[in-house]
């Protein structure tokens, strides 16, 4: 149904623009240049045809008529179109040039509407550390943000000195004149171009404070009319001195710089986590009031709601005007973020003064998010999550909105991070197939898992001929492609391992497993932004919330299983573990780790000098390997109580996030045990007969052997 659907929208698109009208204007001499100049790049216009286009904001001549029909709200417009006349009337500027980013959209469709976009400010924050956008990406971002809406646009990525860490330098000529281009370029799409400037602590003595204005002329110059200053990111010197100096450039520079808009600022304390003491309050009080203050919500990366707001609005006596950090991936970079975009509160409208992204420095992929973004912003009670994210494939890919779709549910979740940010609607697809089929031996298993890995290589091969350069933002993210091309071809040969063993066949049990090592070598050196100049080059992941952890398990399994099989294969086929899975003493000098209190709640494991006869288990513990984590979990034989990060035993419901770790071999021949993941990355060591789980250095000091041999003592 769909599909028909589908098919007929295509065939209506394709004999409409073979028979596009040509179209007379009226009102184009008083109606906002901008807006007709897109007109007329965009539609062929003629003194004479058979359909007019009447087009002007209010109070213009034109569109006298049909004045009582635009919206009151800055921005609004009025459109309608019919088969003889379409009117576009703007309640201002602006207002207009939306009317025809939205007529143009579909010319043929009859509409009859009245828009008006609900935040205020709505836009983007190059904000982000790593590799700074290309002056073509953002040239086309601005092009982008008039199709969507977006009106503001905020210069700081922290890694252009010129922004950050030599702010006070001027732009060199060739990037001056680059500048200069961008503010042209935001201007013709209704977009307010932002300079930030990151002082850090330099902001007290006269002399810093002529660099800044120095600094701010050099940009007005250029054409800059508005400014933004950041604290983020620093131990602030005090809130006091920010407040004087942000003044000092409102009086010094903003207000006697005609045409200059109102300073934005991002605090130091951006979001609630990090906030405390008096430092919002006093910038509440103390900031001429027409100075807008950042936030990020909760946390660092937060999605906003509207407790948020209020929080801020309690402490400051003023709106927020939001930071939102999605989908910025700087802080795990090794993940793209490009699933629809859930979790804003519609209930934040009108507590915000701006709703900004800051996005990847993957700038074409971010377009994904922002697109969803700029429609939450314009309008958050109608948002869709699911619905916008569909438009934005559509737009972005529309040759190709099956295959892309596959593409960005692969990268979804931005894996564990320091900011615990998550989204769970990674490969839903894929995550019903672990539910339901959980039995590798099963054929129907097999099947299944073999046609989702066919589907994704599928989708994998039919974009990537686009990331040769001919498309630009699957050219950006092309190792992302690699990836999940790869991640296929590995969960293909998972499968084809899985029937192999069914079979009792072991050489193409033995060849799959090759293939797979292949791959995933070629898939652990896959990583991207190697260009010249490139301020980090990241390793790069993909369907890492359900796809990657089941192949691990999978394959760990698989192997395992076969090993036991008796089939012979090369003795080096497999990566030996440091230590394989068994029971075990762990030995320290000759004292043996035990459980004295098994079975009881709590306590600790300790160094014994004495062999347990009654209770030998109680000095016996289970090393097994977790697929998931390539680390051990290390349970007492006894009660099969687990020892936890801080070297007792685990009361809580066991985590192999916390509680799996890496055993190393000293060239001495002892081993050394870290903690891993969630549980940091201390190294186990002894004190008296305890072990403690805080040393900063490997410690080579325990003997583990296995049982079937006599311990020490
Ligand atoms: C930085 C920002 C960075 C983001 C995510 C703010 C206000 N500042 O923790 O530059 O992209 O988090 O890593 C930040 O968010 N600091």
């Amino acid at each position: 149904m769909k599909f028909q659907s589908l098919t007929l929208a295509i065939v209506l698109a394709a004999s409409a623009s073979a028979q596009t009208p040509t179209y007379k204007l009226v009102g184009d001499k008083t109606a906002d240049a901008d807006a007709v100049n897109l007109l007329r790049e965009s539609i062929s216009v003629a003194s004479k045809a058979p359909v007019e286009i009447i087009i002007g904001e209010a109070g213009d001549k034109a569109v006298k008529k049909y004045a009582s029909l635009i919206p009151e709200g800055a921005e609004s417009f009025y459109l309608s179109v019919g088969p003889k006349k379409v009117v576009i009337a703007g309640r201002d500027e602006a207002g207009t040039f939306y009317g025809v980013q939205e007529f143009l959209k579909n010319p043929q469709a009859a509409v009859d509407t009245a828009v008006t976009p609900v935040i205020p400010l709505r836009g983007v924050i190059e904000g982000f550390y790593g590799n700074p956008w290309s002056h073509a990406n953002r040239l086309s971002q601005f092009d982008f943000y008039g199709r969507h809406g977006m009106n503001i646009y905020i210069y700081g990525p922290k890694d252009d000195p010129y922004h950050h860490s030599r702010w006070f330098e001027p732009y060199p000529a060739e990037k001056a004149a680059q500048m200069a281009e961008l503010v042209q370029r935001a201007a013709a799409n209704k977009v307010k171009f932002v300079w930030a400037m990151h002082p850090s602590n330099a902001i007290e003595s006269e002399a810093d404070r002529a660099k800044a204005l120095a600094k701010f002329q050099q940009m007005y110059d250029l054409g800059v009319r508005n400014f933004s200053i950041f604290f983020d990111d620093i131990s602030a010197k005090s809130v006091d001195s920010q407040i004087d100096y942000l003044n000092f450039l409102d009086r010094e520079f903003v207000k006697t710089h005609p045409g200059t808009g109102s300073l934005i600022v991002c605090p130091t304390q951006y979001n609630q986590a990090w906030s405390g003491g008096d430092y919002l309050t006093k910038m509440g009080t103390g900031l001429n009031p027409d100075i807008a203050i950042m936030w990020t919500g909760a946390t660092v990366c937060d999605m906003i709601d509207d407790a948020d707001c209020q929080w801020f609005i309690d402490k400051t006596g003023r709106k927020p005007f939001i930071w939102l950090n999605y989908p910025v991936n700087d802080y795990g970079q090794h993940n793209l973020l490009m699933g629809p975009v859930v979790g804003n509160d519609p209930a934040i409208a009108n507590k915000v003064t701006a709703f900004c992204s800051n996005p990847m420095q993957y700038a074409e992929a971010s377009k994904v998010a922002l697109a969803s973004l700029a429609d939450f912003a314009r309008n958050p009670e109608a948002f869709n999550a699911d619905e916008s994210w569909e438009a934005s494939l559509r737009e972005l890919m529309p040759d190709h909105v099956d295959a892309f779709r596959r593409f960005c549910l692969n990268n979804v979740d931005v894996a564990p991070s320091v900011h615990k940010l998550r989204f769970y609607g990674e490969t839903p697809e894929f995550k019903a197939l672990c539910e339901k089929y959980t039995d590798l031996s099963d054929p129907d298993a097999i099947e299944a898992y073999r046609e989702y890995f066919r589907a994704n290589l599928d989708a994998a091969n039919e974009l990537m001929p686009l990331a040769d350069g001919s498309d630009p933002l699957l050219s950006e993210v092309k190792e992302w492609l690699v990836a999940m091309r790869l991640q296929a071809q590995m969960g293909l040969n998972i499968c084809d391992m899985a029937e192999a063993l069914e079979a009792d066949l072991a050489a193409p049990f033995i060849d799959a497993y090759k293939r797979w090592q292949d791959e995933n070598q070629k898939y652990q050196n896959n990583t991207s932004r190697g260009f010249e100049g490139s301020i980090q080059s990241v390793r790069v992941q993909t369907g890492t919330l359900h796809v990657a952890p089941w192949q691990k398990t999978a394959l760990a399994g698989l192997v395992e299983k076969f090993r036991q099989s008796g089939a012979d294969y090369p003795a080096d086929l497999f990566p030996r573990p440091v230590v394989e899975n068994g029971t075990y003493y762990i030995c320290h000098e000759g004292r043996l780790l035990g459980n004295p209190n098994a079975g009881e709640q709590g306590g600790a494991p300790v160094f014994q000098d004495s062999v347990d006869d009654i209770n030998p288990n109680r000095q016996e513990w289970h090393l097994t390997l977790n697929p998931t984590t390539e680390r051990y979990e290390i349970r007492n034989s006894k009660d099969e109580r687990y020892i936890n990060e801080v070297g007792r035993f685990g009361v809580n419901p066991y985590s192999p996030d916390w509680n799996t770790y890496i055993i190393l071999r000293g060239e001495n021949g002892k081993y050394a045990i870290r903690n891993a993941g969630n549980g940091g990355n201390s190294f186990w060591g002894v004190e008296g007969n305890e072990l403690k789980c805080r040393f900063g250095q490997p410690q080579f000091i325990f003997d583990i052997r296995e049982v079937s041999n006599q311990p020490a003592n």
